[in-house]
Parts: structure tokens; C-alpha cells; sequence
């Protein structure tokens, strides 16, 4: 477990949410949500955009080589509120009415020998710094509200073993 010694690798990736809100007909509801909840969402994380499939859905970048697994902590009135996902995607899709932090943490590759390390981001589902007017039309036309963010993981002084897998060598 030699560490590479004055090298720092860098990593981006994404995180955020997107929300939509159900439609007004209610033969069109989630079966299975709850009559107070008025949104579907998706917590994420994953890579950053590198390109455009075939069939238009964006392509990102592998974060597999060192993201092992990602845990998603929710708010305390959902059941079951911690969320491990195991493989990609890592994400958690669920339905509710309110708004609030998710803690997500994050597990690196065993090879790593890294402790994991957690990020807060908050579930948006109403748009912010629009008109009252401008947010009718928003939930009329049923626009997903999307919160992204960029973040990139630094890998300090490596093991040599990380550094082989996150170099590719
Ligand atoms: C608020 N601080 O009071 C926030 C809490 C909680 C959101 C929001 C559904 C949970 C369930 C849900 O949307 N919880 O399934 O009961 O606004």
C-alpha cells in the first residue's frame, strides 16, 4: 500500500435532482403514492456529460472506476429514509410533497483504502426566482425542475494500486 507520493487526481462528476409534478388527472397518479404527494423526483449521482447517444439521451462519464456504491439518506418521514444503491444508476426515484436536504455519501472502490465521504444537496421541487404567473405556467406544462451540480473528488497521494486503476495503467 505505497502511496503515490505528491499527486493529486481529480475526478468530476454530477449530482442534483429533478422533479415533476403529477398530472392534474387522476387516473394518471402514481398507484402506489400517498393522496398528500403532489411530485415524482430522482436524486442523483453520476459522471459528467461526455456526448449524445443515437437515440438523444446524454452519455456520462464512467465513475465506476472509483465510486463504489452511493447511499442516499432521505427525510425522516419516508420509510425505509436510508437508500443504498449498490450499481449504477445511482439514484433514487421517489414521489412526495415537500422539500429537503439529502444527504448523500458516497462509498469509493475497496482498492481506494479511501474513508467515505458525504455531500448534502437539496431536493428542489418548485422552481425559485420565478413570478407566481411565471410558476403556473411551469406546473401547468408540468416542467421538471432540475438542481445540478458540478463537484469533483481530489484523490490524495493515491495508493499505487488506485492510481493504476484511475490512470488506466
Ligand atoms: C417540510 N422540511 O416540512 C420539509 C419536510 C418532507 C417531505 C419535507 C413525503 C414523505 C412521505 C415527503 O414529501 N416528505 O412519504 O410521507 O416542508
Amino acid at each position: 500500500t505505497k502511496r503515490v507520493r505528491g499527486t493529486q487526481i481529480y475526478r468530476p462528476f454530477t449530482f442534483g435532482s429533478e422533479a415533476i409534478p403529477f398530472s392534474p388527472d387522476p387516473s394518471q397518479r402514481p398507484r402506489d403514492a400517498p393522496s398528500d404527494h403532489t411530485h415524482r423526483w430522482r436524486v442523483f449521482v453520476r459522471g459528467v456529460p461526455i456526448g449524445t447517444s443515437a437515440n438523444g439521451t446524454p452519455i456520462y462519464s464512467d465513475v465506476t472506476h472509483w465510486l463504489r456504491k452511493v447511499q442516499f439518506k432521505l427525510h425522516d418521514t419516508y420509510a425505509n429514509s436510508v437508500r443504498m444503491v449498490e450499481s449504477p444508476p445511482f439514484q433514487v426515484e421517489e414521489t412526495g410533497w415537500g422539500e429537503f436536504e439529502v444527504a448523500i455519501k458516497f462509498y469509493f472502490v475497496p482498492e481506494s483504502g479511501e474513508k467515505p465521504q458525504q455531500l448534502w444537496h437539496a431536493l428542489k421541487l418548485h422552481p425559485y426566482g420565478v413570478s407566481p404567473e411565471e410558476a403556473e405556467v411551469w406546473k401547468r406544462e408540468r416542467r421538471a425542475v432540475k438542481s445540478i451540480c458540478y463537484e469533483e473528488v481530489v484523490f490524495s497521494e493515491p495508493v499505487e494500486g488506485f492510481y493504476d486503476v484511475l490512470t488506466g495503467g
